[in-house]
């Protein structure tokens, strides 16, 4: 049997305030992550993605370059402020139009395009107004995803609403560390709610639209999750309880929604309990139920190992009202994540471990059934050695290979993962870590003029895409 099926689709994944730049030209609104970013201290070293890859402007070579490497599929995402500058109301044309040429360039490759409607850089003009806090913000999303199923569902038929909620939830409402750096469980909840009121109404836009027959024939829509299997630290009962736990916020909570159409009963009635979130309106329960997802997306970097925290041990604990406002959506300190002494880790601490993702991707099998699959991001965050004026990233070629055979594990033993969308084609910003933390297969040269070059492990995904992934 070969490794992956015939229609595998072969791809790499960026996100628009990453890589575009151009972040004030053509009519473009201001991000959260425009404002953020230039406020002292919040992001490395002052980094931020003005300039970035300068892709809105390079955007024909970047493709040109997608189509030598031999993908089949690019996953992008749209900047919702060059559509909607002010979030909601006018549309800039300028910002269709890019996007309008990108899609018909990536096209006349054969390289089809899968869509994140949000990575992240909401129009700073609906943070004002209340961000994800407000269930307005909800209504804009729908209104801003229509207009894109319209711009451009003759064309696209891999769609995605939103990417990783844990990440842009959790540092946005939590840790602080995203904008709008606020620091509340309950307000986490609140916000994460409307996330996902505003992604079973944009599905139920598009379902709407495949019945009109403005979609193209096949289109799907689904959402982009976190894979973070966890592993308990020992085979102590509390420390599988708390393995448990971890699940149940860091998965469950954010699957379920989108998947099941529900949020696991149990935390949902100790969240609401004890935080008093997240609020529903009449009919959100009705909402998520009839609009769950054609597929998910998963993004797999790493596991973690979980331990009982010793200070406080029990879930049970918590329904008692006591106060728990310091954890990660208001349960973390029933649990913590401990290093794997045996474990190897990238120089930024995230464990490298294949196995991971097999077990991931089983698990999620195992609890939402045969749901279509995408990879929508796998990759070594490295500082690429240059050797002679070569990029010579050899540990990231290790490390794509090793997952590239997790899944093909995965695939024997019947899970459906139909693409695989590596972090990234190129490089590009990260988020709070700058550009000495590099994921591409296509290095720039900062120094250069943001010169291209192909990276070592370029031609390599070459030879995985040429083979079908047989030369593994
Ligand atoms: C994911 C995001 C990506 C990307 C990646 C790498 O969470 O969806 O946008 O940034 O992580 O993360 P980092 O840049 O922090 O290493």
């Amino acid at each position: 049997m070969q490794p992956f099926p015939n229609n595998f689709l072969w791809g790499a994944a960026t996100a628009a305030y990453q890589v575009e730049g151009a972040h004030d030209v053509d009519g473009k609104g201001p991000s959260i992550w425009d404002i953020y970013s230039h406020q002292p201290g919040t992001t490395y070293q002052g980094t931020n993605g003005d300039v970035a890859a300068d892709h809105y402007h390079r955007m024909e070579e970047d493709v040109a370059l997608m189509a030598e490497l031999g993908m089949s599929s690019y996953r992008f995402s749209i900047a919702w402020a060059r559509i909607f500058p002010e979030g909601r109301g006018k549309v800039n044309a300028a910002g269709v139009d890019f996007y309008n040429r990108l899609i018909d360039t990536l096209l006349s490759y054969n390289i089809q395009p899968m869509i994140t409607l949000y990575h992240w850089d909401l129009p700073q003009r609906l943070q004002d107004e209340g961000g994800w806090e407000s269930r307005a913000t909800a209504e804009a999303f729908a209104e801003y995803a229509m207009t894109c199923f319209l711009a451009f569902s003759d064309r696209v038929s891999l769609w995605s609403t939103f990417n990783e909620t844990v990440v842009f939830i959790g540092h946005g409402y939590i840790t602080g560390l995203h904008p709008p750096g606020v620091n509340s469980p309950a307000r986490a909840l609140q916000a994460c709610h409307h996330v996902f009121v505003a992604h079973a109404k944009a599905v139920a836009a598009f379902r709407q639209m495949q019945c009109d027959g403005n979609i193209r024939g096949k289109g799907m829509i689904g959402f982009v999750n976190v894979l973070q299997p966890h592993t308990p630290a020992s085979t102590m009962s509390e420390d599988q309880k708390a393995t448990r736990i971890a699940d149940g916020i860091y998965t469950h909570w954010l699957y379920d929604p989108v998947l099941k159409g529900e949020y696991p009963k149990e935390l949902l009635e100790i969240a609401q309990l004890t935080l008093g979130a997240p609020e529903f309106v009449k009919g959100d329960e009705k909402l998520l139920k009839e609009n769950i997802c054609d597929f998910i997306g998963l993004n797999y970097y790493k596991r973690e190992m979980v331990a009982a925290n010793p200070q406080q041990s029990t879930f049970e604990m918590n329904t008692s009202g006591q106060s728990n406002s310091a954890g990660e959506f208001g349960f973390k300190d029933l649990f913590k994540f401990v290093r794997n002494p045996e474990g190897e880790y990238t120089d930024w601490d995230w464990e490298i471990y294949p196995q991971g993702l097999t077990e991931g991707i089983m698990q999620i099998k195992a609890r939402y059934g045969d749901i279509p699959i995408y990879i929508t991001e796998n990759g070594l965050g490295y500082k690429d050695p240059i050797i002679d004026g070569k990029i010579i990233d050899d540990a990231r070629i290790d490390y794509l290979s090793r997952h590239l055979q997790a899944i093909a594990d995965a695939i024997a033993q019947g899970a459906d993962v139909r693409g695989f969308y590596p972090w990234s084609f190129i490089d590009l910003l990260s988020w709070l870590n700058g550009y000495q933390k590099q994921y591409g297969f296509v290095y720039i040269d900062r120094h250069d003029y943001l010169k291209r070059k192909k990276k070592k492990s370029f031609d390599w995904y070459q030879r995985v895409i040429q083979s079908n992934g047989t030369i593994l």
